[in-house]
């Protein structure tokens, strides 16, 4: 799978992240980003929901104000886990 992350230009530190998953493989698979490292607490609008092999979806997230990671996984292969830095 491929992830881009792109930040709005200004909007200090808690602008919003423009995510796009491009899913490259055959199963199907989620983008859901918590903002905790134990994956308890989802951060609005940030799940691209089910995306089929071979499909695409994007979203937008408000970055948290202060520095911190967030972690992503995908639901329904949860070992699939990745973090965002905020610095
Ligand atoms: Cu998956």
């Amino acid at each position: 799978m491929r992830v881009t992350l792109k930040k709005a230009a200004g909007g200090g530190a808690a602008g919003s992240v423009n995510v796009s998953f491009a899913n490259t493989g055959r199963a199907s698979h989620t983008l859901t980003i918590y903002s905790d490292e134990g994956f308890t607490a989802k951060v609005p609008g940030g799940d691209t929901a089910v995306t089929p092999g071979g499909g695409s979806a994007s979203f937008v997230f408000v970055a948290p104000a202060t520095a911190t990671s967030y972690h992503y996984r995908c639901e329904i292969h949860t070992s699939m886990q990745g973090m965002i830095e905020f610095r």
